[in-house]
C-alpha cells in the first residue's frame, strides 16, 4: 500500500518501489551483455567483411564507410562453414539477448530519470554516453530483429544503419564498461563474500514487499532467453530442427520435399526471372576475361569436366541449411577458358534477374580457385529448381548467401 505522500515523480528516489533493483542485480545482468555484445560485435564486423565489400562497388551497401573498413581482410574460404558458425551465433545470440537487455535496462531505470540532467561536466559527458548507449542497444537490437524476423521495414538500406550503428553504439558501450567495471568487480566480490548490499541509488529508499526473489528475476530473464534461443536456433539446420524455430518465420516459398527440398530466399517468380529466358535453347553464359569473351550453352558446359562439393547456404539473416550437393564447373576452370591458367583473378558473377540488390556480386580470387567453388547446374543429383538458380548458380565455401548468385548470366574475370 502506498501512502499519500508517496512520491509521483519518476525523478524522486522513493518513486520505483522494486526491492529487487540494486547494484547487485544490475552488476550481474551487466555482465551477461558485457560477453554477449562483444561476441555480437565481432561476428557483426565478421560479417561485413565477409561480404567482400572493398571488392567492387556492387558488394558495398555502405560506400562511405571510410576508416570504419580499416579491418576488412581476405575472407577465407576454410573452415567452409565458416559464416554458418559465425552469423547464426550473431542472429541467435542477438534474439537470445533480448529479454536480458530489457531486464537491465529495468534495472537501472531510476538512472534515466535522474534530475539535475547534470551535476558536473564529468556527469553530463557520462548522460550523453548513456543516451549513445542506450539509444544505440534498442537500434541495434530493432533493425537486427526486423531484418531477420520481416521483410525490411526500415526507411533506408539495413546494412548501413547496422554498421554505423554498430560503431556509434560499441563505442558508448566500451566508455561504459570502463566506468562500470569496479562497481561491477566490488559487487562481485561483495556477493561472495556473502557481505550485505552496498548502498546505492538504485536500491528503493521505499521498497514495496518482494514478490519474486532476485534469484527468481533471474531465473525468469534466463528462461526468457531460453524461450527465444529454443525457438529460434533451428534455423541453422534443416529437417526436424528446422520445425522447432517456431519464432523464425521467415516467409518465404515452402520448399517441399525431394534434392531440391531446401530453404529457397527469393523466388524466381519474385525476381522475375522466366522459364523463356532459362530454357536450354535460350540460355547463353557469358564468360569475358583476358582472352576475351566466350559464350556457353548448357550442352557446352555439361562438356566441361563436372565437379562436387558439399557445402550448404547461409544468410545473412541467420538461417543456414546443411551440406547439400552441389555439382557443375570450376569457377577456376571458367576462368582458365578466357585466359587466365594458373592463379585465376577476382571475378563479377551477373545474373539474369533485372532489378533487386543481390542480382550480382564480386567474388575474390581465393574464393575463385578453391577447387570447391563451383557454377553449380545439379544440387543432391537433380538438375537444379527454377527457385534454387536453374539453369546456374555459383556456389561458394564459407560465404554469406548472398554471394552465392542464382540464375548467373554472366561472369566477367579481372574485372578491376
Ligand atoms: N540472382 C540472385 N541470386 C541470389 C539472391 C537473389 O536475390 N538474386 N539471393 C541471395 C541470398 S541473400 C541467399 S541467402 C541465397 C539463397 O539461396 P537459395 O534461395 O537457393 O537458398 O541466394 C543468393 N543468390
Ligand atoms: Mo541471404
Amino acid at each position: 500500500m502506498r501512502d499519500n505522500d508517496a512520491p509521483r515523480l519518476p525523478s524522486s528516489p522513493g518513486f520505483w518501489r522494486s526491492p529487487l533493483r540494486g547494484p547487485r542485480f544490475t552488476s550481474v545482468l551487466g555482465l551477461v551483455l558485457l560477453v554477449g555484445i562483444t561476441v555480437l560485435f565481432v561476428t557483426g564486423l565478421l560479417s561485413y567483411a565477409a561480404y567482400n565489400p572493398d571488392l567492387s562497388p556492387v558488394n558495398d551497401m555502405t560506400p562511405g564507410k571510410g576508416i570504419l573498413g580499416f579491418y576488412l581482410f581476405a575472407w577465407p574460404t576454410d573452415p567452409y562453414w565458416l559464416y554458418r558458425l559465425t552469423q547464426g551465433v550473431h542472429v541467435t545470440l542477438g534474439l537470445t539477448l533480448v529479454p536480458v537487455l530489457l531486464a537491465k535496462l529495468w534495472s537501472v531505470v531510476p538512472r534515466l530519470f535522474a534530475l539535475p540532467p547534470a551535476r558536473s561536466f564529468a556527469h553530463a559527458l557520462e548522460r550523453i554516453s548513456l543516451l549513445l548507449l542506450v539509444g544505440g542497444a534498442l537500434f541495434q537490437f530493432v533493425t537486427g530483429v526486423l531484418n531477420v524476423q520481416l521483410d525490411y521495414v526500415f526507411p533506408g538500406s539495413f546494412y548501413p544503419l547496422h554498421f554505423y550503428g554498430a560503431w556509434v553504439f560499441f563505442a558508448a558501450f566500451v566508455a561504459h564498461v570502463a566506468l562500470k567495471a569496479p562497481i561491477v568487480v566490488r559487487n562481485v566480490r561483495r556477493m561472495r563474500a556473502g557481505a550485505a548490499e552496498e548502498k546505492s541509488d538504485l536500491v528503493s529508499p521505499r521498497p514495496d514487499p518482494p514478490t519474486v526473489s532476485r534469484r527468481g528475476a533471474l531465473w525468469l530473464v534466463g528462461g526468457g532467453s531460453l524461450l527465444l534461443f529454443g525457438t529460434n536456433a533451428g534455423r541453422s539446420f534443416d529437417g526436424p530442427l528446422r520445425a522447432t524455430a517456431v519464432l523464425s518465420p521467415h516467409g518465404g516459398a515452402e520448399p517441399g520435399g525431394g534434392p531440391n527440398g531446401f530453404q529457397i530466399n527469393k523466388t524466381a517468380a519474385y525476381a522475375g526471372v522466366d522459364a523463356a529466358e532459362t530454357a536450354d535453347e535460350a540460355w547463353r553464359l557469358v564468360v569475358t576475361g583476358r582472352s576475351g569473351t566466350v559464350r556457353l550453352g548448357r550442352a557446352d558446359l555439361l562438356r566441361l569436366p563436372l565437379h562436387s562439393a558439399a557445402l550448404p547456404i547461409a544468410c545473412v539473416e541467420g538461417w543456414s541449411t546443411s551440406d547439400q550437393w552441389w555439382r557443375g564447373v570450376r569457377l577456376r576452370d571458367l576462368a582458365a577458358l578466357v585466359g587466365h591458367e594458373g592463379e585465376p583473378p577476382d571475378v563479377l558473377v551477373e545474373s539474369l534477374q533485372r532489378r533487386g540488390a543481390f542480382r550480382h556480386a564480386a567474388l575474390r580470387a581465393n574464393q575463385v580457385a578453391d577447387p570447391r567453388s563451383l557454377l553449380a547446374l545439379y544440387v543432391n543429383g537433380e538438375v537444379l529448381s527454377p527457385d534454387h538458380g536453374h539453369p546456374a548458380r555459383v556456389i561458394v565455401p564459407a560465404v554469406p548467401g548472398v554471394l552465392n548468385t542464382k540464375w548467373v548470366a554472366r561472369m566477367t574475370f579481372g574485372d578491376r
